[in-house]
């Protein structure tokens, strides 16, 4: 273990160890000029950046400025206090999880996924499902004892339990991305309430995705596993094994 990993409190690291320096950038609704930069610097100082220094800054029409500004941050992080959802779960190939579904299940994996309420940003679904992957990684398609049903964007969530009950889908993914509005939250409630009162103890494992989602709020969304911004293919295929094996009590 180094001598960085052992310690319990850190700060940013800038110019020298622990001087806590950062950067941050924002908008502020002000014309640009001085004016704009001092509240730039204010706010600055009430975020805990002291010294601040405005570093950039740039007019977005006659109206707004944008800012980047770099700072000492007086804030200390405790890593007792650090709570995050860590991979209970082995990296396997797709071999490995091809393996793992034919000896357990004899049959293929249903996977049902899309974008559901209005939410039409397909590219993150499409990176997980869609053969051709993410970050050098073939999607689930690929995988050949799994079989994919990508719905696509806009799906509704009535829609969404009478595909994946037509389909007996093992898995259902949906993808949020908008999070105007708490969107994002709401809709995935919503089907998880829909699939718990649907199907009851038959429900398939449901998976939530999106840039904004912390996987810390899989309770609070009702699904099995939250997957955030840079998720790979490989990670999913993964915890859908673990999923299957947990839920027949099984070993992989
Ligand atoms: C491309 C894009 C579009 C395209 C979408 C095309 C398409 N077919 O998907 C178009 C032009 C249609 C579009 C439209 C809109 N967009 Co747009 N769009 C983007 C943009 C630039 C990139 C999104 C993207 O493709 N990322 C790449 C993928 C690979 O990343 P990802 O989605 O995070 O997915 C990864 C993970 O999150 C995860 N994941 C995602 N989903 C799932 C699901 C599962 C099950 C799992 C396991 C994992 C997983 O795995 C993926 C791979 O790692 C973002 C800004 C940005 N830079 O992110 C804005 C952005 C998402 N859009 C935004 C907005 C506001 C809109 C519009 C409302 C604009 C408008 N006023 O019309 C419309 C809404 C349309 C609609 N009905 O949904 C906002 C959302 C703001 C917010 N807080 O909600 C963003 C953030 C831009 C911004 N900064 O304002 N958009």
């Amino acid at each position: 273990m180094t001598a960085a990993k052992e310690k319990r409190h850190v700060r940013p690291y800038g110019d020298t160890t622990g001087d806590g320096m950062v950067q941050v950038s924002f908008t502020l609704p002000v014309p640009p000029g001085p004016k704009a930069e001092g509240a730039a610097m204010q706010l600055a100082n009430k975020m805990g950046l002291d010294p601040a220094m405005v570093v950039h800054s740039h007019g977005i029409g006659a109206e707004f400025t944008f800012f980047v500004v770099y700072g000492s941050a007086k804030h200390i992080v405790d890593l007792d206090e650090v709570t995050v959802v860590e991979r209970e779960y082995p990296l396997l190939s797709p071999s490995e999880v091809n393996g793992s579904v034919r000896k357990t299940l004899r049959r293929k994996l249903v996977v049902v996924g899309g974008c559901i309420g209005t939410d039409a940003h397909t590219v993150g679904i499409d990176a997980i499902l869609n053969i051709k992957g993410f970050a050098g990684e073939k999607g689930l398609e690929y995988y050949r004892e799994l079989r994919v049903v990508n719905l696509g964007a806009q799906v509704t969530v009535p829609e969404l339990v009478k595909r994946a009950r037509a389909e007996k889908a093992d898995a259902v993914l949906v993808s949020q991305v908008v999070t105007q509005r708490d969107a994002h939250i709401l809709n995935t409630q919503e089907m998880s309430a829909a699939f718990r009162e649907a199907m009851g103890d038959r429900c398939p494992v449901l998976i939530a995705g999106g840039p904004r989602f912390d996987p810390l709020m899989a309770g609070v969304l009702g699904v099995d596993r939250v997957f955030g911004r840079g998720t790979t293919p490989g990670e999913v295929a993964s915890y859908l094994v673990h999923a299957m094996v947990r839920s027949r009590g099984v070993a992989a």
